[in-house]
C-alpha cells in the first residue's frame, strides 16, 4: 500500500499505526517498545514506595508534597500499563512476514492514555513545588489557577492536534502551536516560582531548586519533541520506520521518569533541608518513622 492507501484506511490514527501497516516491525523494535513501555510503569510502582515510605522525613508542613507525588505515581502506573497493553494489542506477530503488523481487526495504537496521565499529573506536579517554597511577591492562588489553566489547555490542545499528526500536518501544528503557548506561559511561572523560593532558603536548598528547574526544563522540553517525532524523521513511505516509533516510546518514558519521580525526589530532597532549618532533622530522631 502506498501512503495515500494507507491514509484512506486508517485516518486518523497515529503514526505507529501507519508503520505498523506498511513496514510492520522486526522482533527487536517491537520487542523493545514493549519493554521501555514496561520499564516506565515498573518504575512509578517502585518510586511510588520511596515517596511513601520518605514521608516522615520532611516536616509536616512539607508532606503535601510527598502526597502529590503519591498520587502521581498511583495515576501514572495505571495509565501507562494499559498504554503498554495497548501497544502489544495492537500488533500481531505475522508468520509468512516474519514481523509484527497491525492487527486486523483489534484497537489501533494511540499515545491518548499518555495525555490522560498528564491530565491528572500535571496539574500535581505544578502544585507540588508550591508545598515546599515560599513565595515572596506572588500570590500563591494566582499562580495555582495559572497552572492548572495552562496545563490542562496546554494538554486538550495537544491531545487534539495529534490525532492528525498524519492526515493533516496544517491542524496537527496549529494546535500543537497553541498548546506551546500554554507551555510558555507554564516555564514562566515555574521559572519565578523558584526564583522566589530560592530566596532564604538554606544553601543546600537552593542548590536543589536550581537543579530542579534543570530537570524540569529539560524534561517538559521532551513531551513536544516527541510529538513532532514522526516529522523528524519525515511522513513519505520511505520515512515510515521504526527507528521513529522506538525513539518515540523512548522519549515518553525518559521524559515520565524525569518530571515525575527525579523532580519528585528531589522535591523530597528540598523538603528536607528545609525541614532541617526549620529545626526538624529527622536523621537525628529516633521515633522518626
Ligand atoms: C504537547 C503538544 C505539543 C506542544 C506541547 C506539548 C507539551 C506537553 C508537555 C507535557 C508534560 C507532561 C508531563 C507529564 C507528567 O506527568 C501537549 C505534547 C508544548 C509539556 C510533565
Amino acid at each position: 500500500m502506498d501512503l495515500d492507501e494507507l491514509i484512506s484506511a486508517l485516518g486518523n490514527a497515529t503514526f505507529e499505526n501507519y508503520v505498523g501497516a506498511s513496514t510492520g516491525f522486526s522482533e527487536i523494535a517491537y520487542q523493545f517498545s514493549s519493554h521501555v513501555l514496561t520499564f516506565g510503569f515498573a518504575v512509578m510502582l517502585a518510586a511510588l514506595l520511596y515517596f511513601v515510605l520518605t514521608i516522615k522525613t520532611v516536616a509536616p508542613k512539607y508532606r503535601i508534597s510527598s502526597v502529590l507525588s503519591v498520587v502521581v505515581m498511583v495515576s501514572a502506573f495505571l495509565l501507562l500499563m494499559i498504554q503498554q497493553q495497548n501497544w502489544t494489542n495492537a500488533m500481531v506477530y505475522d508468520l509468512e512476514a516474519g514481523r509484527y503488523v497491525l492487527g486486523d481487526g483489534r484497537d489501533l495504537f494511540n499515545n491518548g492514555y499518555r495525555y490522560l496521565n498528564w491530565l491528572i499529573d500535571v496539574p500535581m506536579l505544578l502544585f507540588q513545588i508550591l508545598f515546599v517554597v515560599t513565595l515572596t511577591t506572588s500570590k500563591f492562588s494566582s499562580v495555582r489557577n495559572g497552572f492548572w489553566i495552562s496545563g490542562t489547555l496546554m494538554i486538550l490542545t495537544g491531545y487534539y492536534g495529534q490525532y492528525f499528526e498524519v492526515t493533516s500536518p496544517g491542524t496537527f501544528f496549529f494546535w500543537g502551536i497553541v498548546s506551546t503557548l500554554f507551555f510558555i506561559h507554564i516555564l514562566y511561572l515555574m521559572r519565578k516560582v523558584i526564583k522566589e523560593g530560592q530566596v532564604g532558603a538554606p544553601p543546600k536548598a537552593q542548590q536543589y531548586l536550581g537543579l530542579i528547574w534543570i530537570i524540569f526544563l529539560f524534561s517538559w522540553m521532551l513531551y513536544p519533541i516527541a510529538y513532532v517525532m514522526p516529522y523528524i524523521f519525515g511522513i513519505t513511505e520511505a520515512a515510515l520506520n521504526e527507528w521513529a516509533v522506538m525513539l518515540r516510546h523512548v522519549t515518553y518514558t525518559v521524559a515520565d521518569i524525569a518530571s515525575k519521580v527525579i523532580y519528585g525526589i528531589l522535591l523530597t530532597l528540598t523538603a528536607q533541608e528545609m525541614s532541617k532549618a526549620d529545626g526538624y532533622d529527622y536523621e537525628k530522631m529516633e521515633n522518626a518513622i
